[in-house]
């Protein structure tokens, strides 16, 4: 196959896990990082949607990073990242679908509400689900210490850009993951040892400073 150039920004979780799919399969590939703020013509002509990540492979661009992610899947199949049995592969998109649809949108609404009944309202609401992922999901799929076992999978993938960035959303909004989501706080430590997350990832830091912008903003 032609060489893999992955159109990325360092800030996007999205990109991010992407650039940890790659490196997971232990695939070569280009870097070329895009300034959001201020998109160069040729991005626009490559980006269907105008956003990061996107996949060059030769001609074919691929976009959106699960379909990105279960794409590198198929056209690499080792190690694999998805389970082979339909009904456990069938979970594992619901939970990648829980997480891009349900959990990421609503723990951002929660850092861009302006009023405080809001927030309070979206915090439990944030709360509950973190306690569905922990109870309904991860508990539900494997007994670890990954999503699916023994090893990593593009569930795992999908999620933990999020949480990386989930302590600036907690600390900016005073949320919490809940005392009794013990897998979660496992699986993240873990998941944050991997040399895919080392190589990626920044500082809780970094990412309460910048989203303490758009807290101001909202305020
Ligand atoms: N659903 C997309 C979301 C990607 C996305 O929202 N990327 C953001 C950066 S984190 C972006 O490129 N935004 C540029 C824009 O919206 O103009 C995916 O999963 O790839």
């Amino acid at each position: 196959m032609s060489t893999i150039e992955l159109i990325t920004a360092e800030v996007c979780p999205y990109a991010q896990r992407t650039h940890m799919t790659l490196l997971e399969k232990g695939l070569a590939f280009e870097r070329r990082e895009v300034d959001l703020s201020n998109k160069p013509d040729w991005f626009n002509e490559v980006s269907p949607y105008s956003k990061v990540p996107v996949v060059k492979i030769g001609d074919d661009v691929v976009y959106e990073s699960a379909i990105i992610n279960e794409f590198i899947d198929e056209a690499y199949p080792e190690p694999p990242m998805m389970p082979r049995d339909p009904v456990a592969r069938a979970k594992a998109r619901i939970w990648i679908d829980y997480c891009n649809n349900v959990w990421v949108e609503d723990s951002y609404e929660l850092l861009f509400a302006k009023d405080p009944a809001k927030q309070a309202e979206l915090r439990t609401k944030v709360e509950d689900q973190l306690r569905k992922i922990e109870f309904d999901g991860m508990r539900q799929l494997s007994d670890g210490p990954y999503w699916l076992g023994e090893n990593v999978s593009l569930v795992d993938l999908t999620y933990y850009p999020f949480f990386e960035r989930f302590g600036a959303i907690a600390h900016h909004r005073k949320a919490s993951i809940p005392e009794e989501c013990t897998r979660i706080r496992a699986w993240y430590d873990l998941m944050a040892s991997r040399d895919s997350a080392k190589a990626t990832a920044h500082d809780e830091a970094y990412y309460i400073d910048r989203y303490r912008k758009w807290v101001d903003e909202a305020a």
